[in-house]
């Protein structure tokens, strides 16, 4: 099945995190990669006084089970020394399943949709990247919708790295 999976950092040298991050995720075995979103500069959400992010997602192919591709997400975040100072605040790298074709999930540890994806326009712009008409199974709305109802403000707080001069 075909599985959004949204990258953050910043803490550390987090470019080079996010593209070595993309590359450790294909080497996994069952899965495979369909496509790479830009990598962006976004400004922090829900917790303000932290440097800005840089943000990404990728649509890969997999047959792994979600729980066993959530498992092997998270090994890779400790892999990357991940550090995680507090809840919403800045890490080393986080590895969120955003999306899973039709599937909606709700259990003690994963639940996809992933619960705020659609209020976020730092997974929603990377997302449009991949394809503009993947569609949320819980709300109906198309990530090309779901951007569309967020505010003109949310959505310029998130910058292609290559339009940064
Ligand atoms: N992740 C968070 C909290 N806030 N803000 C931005 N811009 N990017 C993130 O990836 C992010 C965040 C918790 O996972
Ligand atoms: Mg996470
Ligand atoms: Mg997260």
């Amino acid at each position: 099945m075909q599985v959004v999976i949204a990258l953050g950092s910043n803490l550390g040298p987090s470019r080079f995190t996010i593209t070595a991050a993309i590359q450790a995720i294909t080497q996994v075995t069952g899965v495979k990669l369909l496509k790479s979103a830009r990598l962006y500069c976004t400004k922090p959400w829900g917790f303000l006084a932290q440097p800005d992010f840089i943000n990404s997602a990728i649509l890969v192919e997999t047959d792994l089970e979600l729980h066993e591709l959530y498992r092997k997400l998270a090994q890779l975040e400790l892999d990357f020394g991940r550090e995680r100072l507090f809840k919403n605040g800045p890490r080393t790298l986080d590895l969120d399943l955003i999306w899973a074709e039709d599937t909606n999930i709700n259990d003690e540890v994963l639940t996809i949709p992933h619960p705020r994806a659609q209020e976020r326009a730092f997974v929603l712009v990377p997302m449009h990247d991949l394809d503009p008409n993947l569609t949320f199974p819980n709300t109906g709305h198309t990530v090309a919708q779901a951007l569309s109802l967020l505010p003109e403000s949310e959505r310029s707080d998130v910058v292609p790295l290559d339009q940064i001069v």
